[in-house]
């Protein structure tokens, strides 16, 4: 590999210096059905890049692959390499998360590292997530995730600029990392960010913190949800989440998953957000339920004994985490309503059709079933969806839906709860029905009272 490329991430980094002592750590990697070139190039990348003495073994979980080539020849195969490989099977399909308890539980580094089937260790990988953990063992680690492409397998190096959050639908994203952590970093780019959520492959963890903690979710099935439950316990329950900003590590994002989900995807990546809304968001996992609709219907199981882990942890409500780990995110700490903004005269709804940046927002009949027609009207006076914000930057319109900036000028709406007006107030004109020219859109207009200037913003709970 290009030595040039792997040591150009930050010249900053190179500089800094780790301490000799530094706890060793157990690499569990758990694969399904992995090709071989991505399994090998994982487990060499950990062996070559990683000081002998810190590494104390590279555990690979078969999570019931199909494919031989995972089965007596990977085993002959990785006898030979220079540090222990130990394989163990799962005896049925489990998926990630059960596969990755029976790893931890094999293993007997003082750290565990969870990597992908499919990554890239750079040089200097290791020493300073292990460092931050020597620094602080309830600090949860995490890598910068480098990008390598699934057409090309060409290695890109990822931002440090962004940092992990989630949205409505409880999909992980990233998002930039905003002022107030730069200031706390004192413009420090090679401190770690402080991040709200992990992609929750790539991570490093005290062992004994990793028990101490609640482990995962075992009532989780195949993929999803698990890197955003343990994301909201580590915060909630007094740990805390970084991004080491000095290390690198690479991963195939793949454009479509390369493996089946028994019981159908959604099902089961809608049980798991279940668990993780029921156990961990309060009375905000309605964000979730009213926008998804469909989603209350799924059976979750049993999840008593992760709200008792919560209990004697003691951990934080949700509304901790908001105001103190992630303010900036998607759900609205305080808000006024939660669902439909119904028009009195025309008796449709705003309806943010394609979810699309940048497109007026439309209007439609009701439909009554969350998703599209899901606004929330916020203690700062926006409207939003998710992380777009209806915005008006001309008079007489149109309305725009954009990302919302939280600076208020053209996204801050004035609710008159007793005329039922939408007020816009640096155009100081009201949201109003669609004109005769377009009869999808709504439209701005001098405020006249007119019933079709009236709104009714419902507040709907589906929460069970
Ligand atoms: C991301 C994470 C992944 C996991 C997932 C949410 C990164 C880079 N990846 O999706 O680790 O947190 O979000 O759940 O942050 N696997 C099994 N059994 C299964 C399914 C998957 O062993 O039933 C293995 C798979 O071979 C891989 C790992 O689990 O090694 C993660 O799966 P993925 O690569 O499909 O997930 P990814 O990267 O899309
Ligand atoms: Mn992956």
């Amino acid at each position: 590999y290009p030595k040039a490329r792997l040591f150009s991430f930050c010249s900053r980094c190179k500089t800094k210096v780790y301490p000799d002592e530094l706890p060793n750590t157990s690499v569990v990697i758990v694969f399904h059905n992995e090709a071989w070139s991505t399994l090998l190039r994982t487990v060499y990348s950990v062996i070559n890049r990683s000081p002998r003495y810190l590494l104390s073994e590279v555990i690979l979980v078969d999570d019931a692959s199909e494919r031989d080539f995972l089965k007596l020849t990977l085993e002959n195969y990785v006898k030979n390499l220079e540090v222990p490989v130990k394989i163990i099977r799962m005896e049925e399909r489990s998926g990630l998360i059960r596969a990755r308890l029976r790893g931890a539980a094999a293993s007997k580094g003082q750290v565990i590292t969870f990597l992908d089937a499919h990554c890239e260790c750079t040089l200097g990988w290791l020493e300073p997530l292990l460092a931050r953990i020597k620094e602080d063992r309830k600090t949860v680690v995490c890598p910068i995730i480098d990008v390598i492409s699934d057409d090309t397998f060409e290695y890109m190096a990822g931002s440090d600029m962004t940092y992990g959050g989630f949205n409505w639908k409880l999909n992980f994203r990233w998002y930039p990392v905003p002022q107030r952590e730069m200031d706390r970093r004192k413009g420090d780019r090679t401190l770690p960010v402080r991040t709200p959520t992990m992609a929750g492959g790539l991570f490093s963890i005290d062992r004994n913190y990793f028990e101490e903690i609640g482990t995962y979710d075992a009532g989780m099935d195949i993929w999803g949800g698990e890197n955003l439950e343990m994301s909201f316990r580590i915060w909630q329950c007094g740990g805390s989440l970084e991004i080491v900003t000095c290390s690198h590590v690479g991963h195939v994002f793949r454009k479509a998953t390369p493996y089946t989900f028994p019981g159908g995807t959604g099902h089961v990546i809608n049980k798991n957000n279940r668990r993780l809304a029921e156990v961990w968001m309060d009375e905000f996992k309605d964000f979730f339920y009213i926008i998804s609709p469909g989603v209350v219907k799924v059976d979750y199981g049993d999840v008593s004994v992760r709200k008792t882990l919560r209990e004697n942890l003691k951990c934080k409500p949700f509304s901790w985490y908001l105001e103190n780990i992630y303010p900036d995110s998607q759900i609205p700490r305080r808000y006024y309503s939660l669902g439909e903004i119904r028009n009195v005269e025309t008796n449709q709804c705003l309806d943010n059709m394609g979810r699309k940046e940048n497109e007026k927002v439309g209007i439609f009949n009701c439909h009554g079933m969350g998703g599209n027609q899901v606004f929330s009207y916020t203690a700062d006076k926006e409207i939003r969806t998710d992380d777009l914000c209806l915005d008006v930057s001309r008079l007489s319109g149109p309305v725009i839906m954009l990302k919302c900036h939280h600076m208020r000028g053209n996204q801050l709406w004035e609710y008159d709860a007793e005329r039922l007006t939408l007020r816009h107030v640096n155009s100081n004109q009201c949201l109003d029905e669609p004109s005769e020219e377009d009869k999808m859109v709504p439209t701005m207009q001098d405020c006249s009272g007119s019933r079709s200037q009236q709104w009714l913003l419902r507040n709907m709970t589906l929460g069970a």
